[in-house]
């Protein structure tokens, strides 16, 4: 499984122009990959760039202390041609090139070596020079720090620590998902060791919330509705929820761990409203395998947390839809 480490650490040595990238919409796994990642590049004498299609969520921002994320759109031209002159592409915390949206057709079109590091399912190793996955693993960040560990220890600031440690407590919901196994633990006693703050790192990361981010909450739990004998939920958040405060998609963190939270629920389904599509959100507990489900709306993702985004239909007919399919899985 990790038998690229000695050709990507070879590939680095003989590399100058380094990009780093992750997912639309990054959560704390994505922001703390590119980070640490380009922070360990950066040590090993390396100028990594990170280019990103999403700004990075208000309450990760603590991690760029020098606000070196770049936005794709931000600087189209400049960062087009950092693109298609790199040397190595890194994407990180995603297997497929078309969620780093707006950038996807410059990735593909560089004649940069491309390179995944992963953990999610479905990865297709022909699209990649070399790729380091592992499914087992709740969190990229997790097999990043098996990477740097393998080069050298001593690439394990605290800043990298710390890095690391948000994408694993975020990606295991705070250590309670599945896959958060003895290992994890293991490794984020060493990463503590190193200089990470479990304690600071969930204030800076968690408790963030204001009024509008508690509005948003009273909106989400007056939309749930129960169904099959109350063991499935579903909860709505809509364009007008969030024109009305001030809020985007980043606000509806941790909305499907209240669904998941309710005795006896055993499926949660969680839609939120873009402005031109609408993002499902599946999460289960046990067997029930919410790929299936996420793969008949064009979504994928993991057993237990999928997703899919749909196109071209009301959110009530695509709840309708959702809910017929959902019937079979009750049953
Ligand atoms: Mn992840």
């Amino acid at each position: 499984m990790y038998t690229h480490f000695k050709e990507i650490n070879d590939l680095i040595e003989q590399s100058s122009k380094i990009i780093l990238t992750t997912h639309i919409v990054p959560d704390g796994d994505a922001i703390g990959s590119v980070i640490a990642f380009a922070d360990y590049l950066k040590l090993k004498g390396k100028s990594p760039v990170i280019i990103n299609h999403s700004e990075t969520p208000f309450n990760l921002k603590f991690l760029d202390k020098k606000n070196s994320i770049r936005v794709f759109r931000d600087n189209e031209n400049e960062n087009r041609k950092l693109i298609s002159e790199a040397e190595i592409i890194f994407l990180l915390d995603t297997n497929e090139y078309s969620r780093t949206k707006s950038m996807e057709e410059f990735i593909r079109n560089s004649s940069a070596k491309k390179v995944c590091i992963d953990h999610h399912l479905g990865l297709r190793p022909e699209e990649f020079t070399f790729t380091v996955t592992n499914t087992i693993y709740p969190a990229t960040c997790q097999i990043l720090y098996e990477f740097i560990k393998d080069d050298d220890e001593k690439f394990l600031t605290r800043e990298v620590a710390s890095a690391l440690y948000v994408g694993i407590m975020t990606d295991t919901g705070s250590f309670r998902h599945t896959r958060t196994t003895s290992d994890v633990f293991m490794v984020c006693a060493e990463l503590i060791n190193c200089g990470a703050d479990p304690v600071q790192l969930y204030d800076e990361v968690y408790a963030t919330s204001t009024i509008e981010n508690l509005k948003l909450s009273a909106r989400f739990i007056e939309s749930l509705e129960f169904h099959f004998g109350n063991k499935a939920v579903i909860g709505c958040v809509t364009q007008k929820d969030f024109n009305e405060l001030g809020l985007d998609i980043q606000h509806v963190e941790g909305f499907t761990a209240i669904m998941m939270n309710i005795l006896d629920i055993k499926i949660g389904v969680l839609f939120v409203e873009l402005k031109d599509n609408i993002k499902i959100s599946f999460r289960s507990k046990g067997d029930l395998d919410m790929v299936k489900i996420a793969k008949e709306f064009g979504g994928g993702g993991h057993k237990n947390a999928a997703g899919a985004n749909v196109k071209d239909i009301s959110l009530s007919n695509l709840k309708d839809s959702v809910l017929k399919k959902l019937s079979k899985y009750l049953e």
